[in-house]
């Protein structure tokens, strides 16, 4: 499903689904002016991407809608958008807080991944801990030579942990000074390599499925009051979201998220909750085929998408993010984590993007 290197071109316009996914990834082209080939990305035609914050500012100016996207009459504090091709889908331009942005990015930085949540790390490093931390402090992930024998790796950790343990953060400057030979990894390369992290309810990627058994700990309770909130306009009348189990997702330049499903929760009556957070990205919501053509939509932060009834039948994806300073439209964080002590979060999210996506299962 992850992606940050080329489509095998064969493949890449076997659908629809495909077709959109390669007209909008990041490539490069290579400029030979100069003796140095510098790396330029290509060109991306943007006409065709439904831009719902130009939707919400048209609407609030003169009550005018484009064709194929209506507003939900339901009562909610802000306009919430539909496509009318794409029953379940639902769309809330900007609706989070620039505070409620900076504190779940913060979130997923530093207490999301943190264990018993999983992290695609899991299974070559075991759990980590603290890792944004000691990305800050620029320190190295090293393996240690005592542990790294004789070991009976599989007693100690759930499946996909079994090295854990064997990896600690140790100062860079030990680590180089010392010309050592043992494997290591800086921190810095792992935060970079951060793909998701699971909360509540942890998701098995290799089976498909929620492994009530592996350790998990409850959803914090603030992100699933927001969450609630935002669900409440795709929610059957009467009943109210339970939040049980999220993906967040980390994105750097280059990174995608392939064309998929999510249908491993039981109830598809409720939605899932998706939250973007730190640069724009373009969204693919195809049909529930991959040879329908997809409609490619701008997410922003502070943007949530809702996905429920036959909308959780359609495949969805994201082929691109924008870092650059006039794409990225990441202003306004830069100036809330301004202070000193927020500079590193800034360092982040300039290059990157967060999504967290909150489930029902049962
Ligand atoms: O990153 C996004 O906005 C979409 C995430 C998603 O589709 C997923 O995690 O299933």
């Amino acid at each position: 499903m992850y992606g940050a290197d080329s489509v095998n071109d064969d493949d890449s316009e076997r659908t629809a689904f495909r077709k959109a996914e390669k007209k909008y990834r990041l490539y490069y082209d290579h400029s030979t002016k100069s003796s140095k080939r510098k790396k330029q990305p290509r060109p991306v035609d943007l006409s065709e991407v439904i831009d719902f914050k130009s939707v919400l500012d048209s609407f609030n100016r003169n009550n005018e809608l484009p064709p194929g996207i209506s507003v939900l009459q339901r009562d909610f504090n802000q306009p919430v958008f539909c496509l009318e091709n794409r029953p379940g889908f639902y769309f809330i331009p900007g609706v989070l807080s620039i505070e409620e942005q900076c504190q779940w990015i913060k979130e997923s930085l530093t207490s999301f991944p943190q264990p018993p949540n999983r992290t695609n790390h899991n299974a070559i490093y075991g759990p980590i801990h603290d890792l944004f931390i000691a990305a800050k402090e620029r320190k190295v992930f090293v393996e240690e030579e005592s542990l790294s024998t004789g070991l009976d790796c599989n007693s100690n950790f759930p499946s996909g942990d079994v090295n854990a343990s064997r990896w600690k953060f140790s100062e860079g400057s030990d680590v180089l000074s010392r010309g050592d030979t043992r494997k290591s990894v800086s921190a810095t390369v792992l935060l970079r390599k951060l793909r998701w992290s699971t909360l509540g309810l942890q998701f098995e990627w290799s089976k498909r499925n929620y492994d009530v058994s592996l350790p998990h700990n409850k959803i914090p309770h603030g992100l699933c009051q927001l969450a609630k909130k935002m669900a409440a306009p795709a929610m059957p009348l009467g009943e109210e979201f339970q939040p049980e189990a999220a993906i967040v997702n980390y994105f750097g330049l280059g990174d995608t998220l392939g064309g998929h499903l999510d249908d491993m929760e039981a109830d598809w009556s409720k939605p899932i909750v998706s939250m973007s957070l730190g640069c724009k990205a373009i969204f693919l919501l195809g049909g529930k085929s991959r040879q329908d053509t997809p409609f490619a939509i701008f997410l922003r932060s502070g943007d949530v998408v809702l996905m429920a009834g036959e909308a959780r039948e359609c495949f969805h994806g994201v082929p691109r993010i924008f870092t650059d300073e006039e794409n990225a439209e990441i202003i306004h964080l830069e100036q809330q984590f301004s202070c000193e002590d927020d500079l590193c979060f800034l360092e982040y999210i300039r290059n990157s993007r967060i999504n967290i996506n909150i489930r029902q299962v049962f």
